[in-house]
């Protein structure tokens, strides 16, 4: 077999941000981008070479030209054994359990998640270690100045390989595995909950559901799971055919982007429970009756029902920080660790590992458990199903109980999409007002507190400075602000805006937030700095 070797330049822009390295897809067809960007990988992580490698994405368009590209390259570089979906499909929680349970080294996943698909969108490119989780800031550290100094990538000069069907190849002195990861999956959802008794209790309760795949990832699994297994009616499926386009749909579920999903919900009374997952299967929205779950309370809403989740023992929680604090008054009454971390899935990494936590969440619609170190669309789907079933009560029913017992933390998140001169100048200069802000009162709001916050890793001293400016308010309402790490064009200021109220459980977000929503972007200087009277999109 041939290998053959290519002199390259470096590319200065391949900094993996919040979950992996995002681009226009058009940037990753650049002659070199991708192999240049996968040698570093390669390089970065040591242990590849003669170890195991998991490879997949979620069926977006240069999926398959990219994975061809990795398992040439993963010859040339000698990795023993290449783990591959059959035809590239594999769910990044299912690549996470994967790695877990193959040993393997790492994991690729050719995503941009919740991003559109397209030849005129976006891509994207995850690596994961072999904890299962996403590489932490060492690693994607390293991996960007691997890319920074990189002068040769190395490939076997072979013909495409055949991954349609479930097969093992042999290829210079690596295996490729091509597998069908639906039953895996399946296998391990229905090793997490009681399936059989889920099965008879939807058939009791005549429950009617919705799932909406997006035409992204997670269609495969959702058929397995909700009607091979679980017995449910073909018509609880939504665009759950994965298309390289996704439809022409935007795959972060929330209510904005799922209109079928919500307008069936609303059209038809008999289906009390909806949900839908985004392009790779890691996020998830769940749907009522009424509204939309907002996803700070899904997850203090899954740590209170916990006895419902076939026994899953819960020792400790964590939510990003700009998650609201719903899961911290579950946690206190229930007396267990709550922790507070930065955005993005690789810091709760070696808090699961340690086994201080059982769940873990983002505002972002993401939720997940130990069972992997990703968070996990389908698996919240079923936790939300279990607790259901096992109470017989509807979503709406379940989110008002907790509501009367803890209160309501309202939280929206405002996001203005400006330039990136502009986006480093807001946040900056905010970072700099919190000492002078701190104990002032602006409109007649105490600011009890300002900082920037800057985290240390409680289980290996990892720092992670300048994740966002906090503002605590009186009243515990509270402004987070920073800015994403996941756009490929420009830059997005996100505003999180939250108010506790321990009584009025049932004001319309907008309003109830309103007044603290206007101070924000007025602190931000938002009209000011970039002329934005009004955020780009608004997610409650
Ligand atoms: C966003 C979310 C964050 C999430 C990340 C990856 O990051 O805010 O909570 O972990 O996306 O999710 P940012 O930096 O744009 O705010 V996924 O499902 O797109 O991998
Ligand atoms: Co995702």
């Amino acid at each position: 077999m041939k290998i053959v070797t290519i002199d390259t330049l470096p590319f200065d822009d391949q900094n993996p941000g919040t979950s992996g390295l995002r681009k226009k897809t058009e940037v990753f067809q650049n002659p070199t981008y991708v192999e240049n960007f996968i040698t570093a990988i390669f390089k970065a992580s040591g242990r590849l070479k003669g170890g195991i490698l998991v490879l997949g994405g979620d069926g977006r368009y240069y999926n398959d030209v990219v994975i061809q590209k990795i398992l040439k390259m993963a010859i040339a570089f000698e990795i023993r054994r290449v783990i591959v979906g059959q035809n590239g499909i594999l769910s990044t929680p299912c690549a996470s359990h994967l790695i877990r349970t193959r040993q393997a080294e790492g994991g690729i996943i050719l995503s941009a998640s919740h991003n559109p698909a397209g030849p005129d969108k976006d891509f994207g490119i995850k690596y994961n270690t072999k904890n299962g989780g996403p590489a932490t800031e060492d690693v994607t550290g390293a991996i960007y100045n691997q890319s920074k100094n990189i002068s040769f990538f190395s490939f076997a000069d072979v013909d495409d390989f055949d991954i349609s069907k479930e097969h093992t190849i042999e290829a210079g002195s690596t295996t490729i595995e091509v597998l069908d990861t639906t039953k895996i999956y399946a296998d391990l959802m229905e090793s997490l909950f009681d399936f059989s008794m889920m099965k008879t209790k939807i058939k009791e309760q005549n429950l009617k559901i919705r799932f909406d795949a997006m035409n992204a990832v997670t269609g495969g699994y959702a058929r397995e799971i909700f009607v091979n297994r679980l017995g449910l009616d073909e018509s609880s499926l939504l665009n759950c055919v994965t298309l390289s386009d996704f439809g022409g749909l935007h795959p972060d579920p929330n209510p904005t982007n799922t209109h079928e999903l919500i307008s069936v919900m609303k059209n038809d009374s008999s289906i009390s429970f909806g949900s839908a997952s985004d392009g790779d299967g890691d996020r998830n929205m769940i749907v009522g009756g009424k509204s939309a779950v907002v996803p700070s309370d899904s997850l203090a809403i899954l740590c209170a029902n916990s006895q419902y989740l076939n026994g899953l023992k819960v020792e400790g929680v964590a939510r990003s920080m700009p998650t609201s604090g719903a899961v911290d008054r579950v946690a206190k009454e229930l007396n267990m660790n709550c922790y507070e971390t930065p955005t993005g899935w690789k810091f709760f990494g070696s808090l699961l590992d340690a086994g201080k936590i059982t769940l873990c969440g983002e505002e972002s619609y993401g939720t997940g458990s130990n069972h992997v170190r990703e968070k996990d669309g389908l698996w919240t789907i079923l936790a939300w199903l279990s607790i259901l079933t096992a109470r017989n009560m509807s979503v709406d029913e379940i989110v008002e109980e907790h509501w009367a017992k803890y209160g309501r933390d309202y939280f929206l998140r405002n996001d203005y999409n400006v330039s990136s001169e502009q986006g480093a100048n807001i946040y900056n200069s905010l970072a700099s007002a919190t000492k002078s802000l701190k104990g002032t009162s602006v409109d007649n709001v105490k600011i009890l507190d300002a900082y920037v916050f800057n985290y240390e890793d409680p289980i290996n001293g990892n720092k992670a400075d300048n994740q966002g400016v906090i503002l605590d308010l009186e009243n515990e309402s509270r402004l987070v602000y920073r800015l994403s790490g996941t756009g490929t064009v420009g830059a997005t200021l996100r505003v999180y805006v939250s108010a506790y109220d321990k009584n009025d459980t049932t004001s319309p977000v907008p309003s109830k937030l309103n007044a603290v929503s206007i101070l924000g972007a007025k602190l931000a200087k938002l009209q000011e700095l970039a002329n934005k009277d009004k955020p780009d999109l608004s997610v409650f």
